[in-house]
């Protein structure tokens, strides 16, 4: 298992789970000062920074890119799989292309949308799918996966439980799609987090290494040994991505993070 920070560069999401807030090159460098292994990149759009520059902060900083949000859909332009859903689409490919080039998958959280009210949840479970499954082969043209994320029920009404998302995946054959095991969304909704682990483990492609109150890792009470007992019993070698409030500061928020991951994984 890998470790990765949030770096994020939306206005908009100035308040969001993100550890840096800072320009890129001040972020990458703190994120290397604390130890990670990658960062997890949130941005405006996929025109916002080219990839030629983030090729050279990741080798300056010796950071690989874990992951690239695209939630910047949704909370700057608007934009959900169920609200005009053909830009959505769009904007969430451009992310795919560019994370691709990066060797990077593109995650769709918030872009999922909510499924509208005068819709039937067999007709918002099949939109989904075909997204999905457009989502899915778009990566595949660059050799990454797309990332899932099942979310707390306050911020969709498809998947909140990372089983129901792994049947959901099976049963309209997804593939080239993973699960992103957040564990803030999972203290939420979840009965047992490492059961929840091992029971989708076959689809688990990603982590956001979140405490109950989505500080870091160890200031909340959240039990991380088992949790990462479970990850590795599933065979996950991915990334343990910081996507947590930046509390009491962004530094401190870090240090914690990786103390906690360096203490469970040095085994590995
Ligand atoms: C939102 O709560 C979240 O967890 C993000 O990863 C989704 O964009
Ligand atoms: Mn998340």
């Amino acid at each position: 298992m890998k470790s990765a920070v949030t770096i994020c560069q939306v206005s908009e999401a100035a308040e969001g789970p993100f550890v840096f807030h800072t320009p890129l090159p001040e972020a990458f460098a703190s994120a290397a000062a604390a130890g990670f292994d990658a960062v997890e990149l949130f941005l405006p759009d996929a025109d916002f920074v080219s990839v030629e520059e983030i090729q050279t902060l990741s080798a300056t900083y010796k950071l690989s890119i874990a992951a690239v949000g695209t939630g910047a859909g949704m909370v700057r332009h608007g934009l959900s799989l169920f609200d005009k859903a053909d830009a959505a689409l769009d904007f969430i490919y451009q992310m795919i292309d560019f994370g691709g080039k990066l060797n990077a998958p593109a995650i769709l959280g918030s872009m999922q949308g909510r499924r509208p009210a005068d819709m039937t949840r067999e007709d918002a479970e099949i939109r989904l799918a075909e997204n999905l499954r457009k989502c899915g082969e778009r990566a595949k043209q660059s050799g990454v996966p797309f990332i899932y994320e099942p979310l707390n029920r306050y911020e969709t009404n498809h998947f909140n439980r990372l089983a129901d998302a792994a049947e959901f995946l099976d049963k309209h054959n997804l593939e080239n799609v993973v699960l992103l095991a957040d564990l803030f969304h999972m203290n939420m909704e979840e009965t047992d987090l490492p059961a929840a682990i091992r029971a989708a483990g076959r689809h688990v492609g990603h982590v956001h290494y979140a405490d109950s109150n989505r500080r870091a890792m160890g200031l909340g009470h959240t039990d991380p040994t088992p949790v990462i007992e479970a990850l590795r019993e599933i065979g996950f070698t991915g990334f343990l991505s910081a996507e947590i409030l930046p509390l009491p500061d962004p530094e401190t928020a870090a240090r914690q993070t990786m103390i906690s991951i360096c203490s469970l994984i040095s085994a590995q």
